[in-house]
């Protein structure tokens, strides 16, 4: 088993860092907001003052955190992980950052340091559960490295070499944008026809949305969005999608529309809700132009 530096317990990094010690790792734990650690070091792991602490006599840095500022904080900040990485020891991004940042933090880590990008796919059932998506991207030394230390976590897919798993990562997302922004406009065409609500969701869970249908019409039906998924992530993802079609110089009008709408939804204050808080602000009046 591995001794492990996890950095970062947010929705996500609790559960994962939760099963990485269920499974027999060593976890030393780091969270900005320290009481956060709290249910981790009751499970059995350490909590370190600083991601420097962390890492120190570690195998691995494993950082689950918000965006690239935040990636950026962690590493090369004041005591972060870079100040105390040494040679042998590896750092696995997890957060969804896009392969710019990863080679970018990669090509500034001290020599002997490799890193590998493996954000996943999956929110909090399925990072409780074991049953996440996780995206590869390394070379096949660094690879076999990180399987045996994953595992716990759900199914690894080897995707390329290093940023291979945060673009596939930005692919995914792409299609988690286009796929709610789909469901909010056709319930929205639906209300405009006078369908029950609840007929449009039962053919739209037989339909190429079904899987977003289905997992998200709970929260439709209650009016409720407790965060599976914050809608601010999917924003800062759906913006990596557009600014990497726009230096590609590539049109993805989906992406752009799905992203418009989650920052509609984010600025009328939907940002810490379910990222499919979406359809509330598609569906609602604001959602209309002047006929
Ligand atoms: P959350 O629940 O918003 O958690 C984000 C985590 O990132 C949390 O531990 C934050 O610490 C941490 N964070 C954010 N900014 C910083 C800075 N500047 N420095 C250090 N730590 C920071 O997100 P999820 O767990 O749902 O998602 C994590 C990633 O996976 C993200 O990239 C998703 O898109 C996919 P805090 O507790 O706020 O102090």
């Amino acid at each position: 088993m591995a001794k492990l530096a996890f950095i970062g317990l947010g929705l996500m990094g609790t559960p994962m860092a939760t099963r990485l010690l269920e499974a027999g790792h060593d976890v030393t734990v780091w969270n900005r907001t320290a009481a956060k650690t709290k249910p981790l070091t009751d499970h059995g792991a350490t909590a370190a003052s600083t991601p420097m602490e962390a890492i120190a006599g570690a195998d691995a840095a494993i950082t689950m955190v918000t965006n690239a500022d935040a990636l950026e904080q962690v590493v090369f900040g004041e005591n972060g992980l870079a100040a105390a990485l040494a040679p042998g020891q590896l750092l696995i991004d997890m957060s969804t950052v896009g392969p710019d940042a990863v080679r970018s933090v990669a090509s500034r880590l001290p020599a002997g340091v490799a890193m590998v990008d493996a954000p996943v796919r999956g929110s909090v059932p399925q990072a409780t559960t074991g049953r996440l998506a996780i995206y590869v991207g390394a070379d096949p030394s660094e690879f076999q490295r990180v399987e045996p230390i994953l595992t716990p976590l759900g199914t690894l897919h080897h995707v390329g070499g290093l940023g291979a798993g945060a673009a596939t990562k930005v692919v995914v997302n792409s299609t988690l944008g286009a796929a709610i922004a789909a469901f909010g406009e056709a319930l929205a065409l639906g209300d405009d026809f006078g369908l029950e609500r609840s007929v449009v969701l039962d053919v739209l869970s037989d339909t190429p949305i079904a899987g977003t249908v289905v997992a998200k019409r709970a929260n439709v039906e209650s009016g409720t969005y407790p965060a599976n998924f914050k809608l601010s992530l999917a924003l800062k993802d759906l913006n990596l999608v557009v600014e990497i079609a726009e230096q590609n110089g590539r049109r993805l009008e989906v992406a752009a529309a799905s992203r418009d709408w989650l920052e509609e939804a984010a600025v009328a204050g939907a940002a810490d809700l379910d990222y499919s808080a979406v359809i509330p602000t598609i569906t609602s009046d604001g959602g209309r132009r002047p006929v």
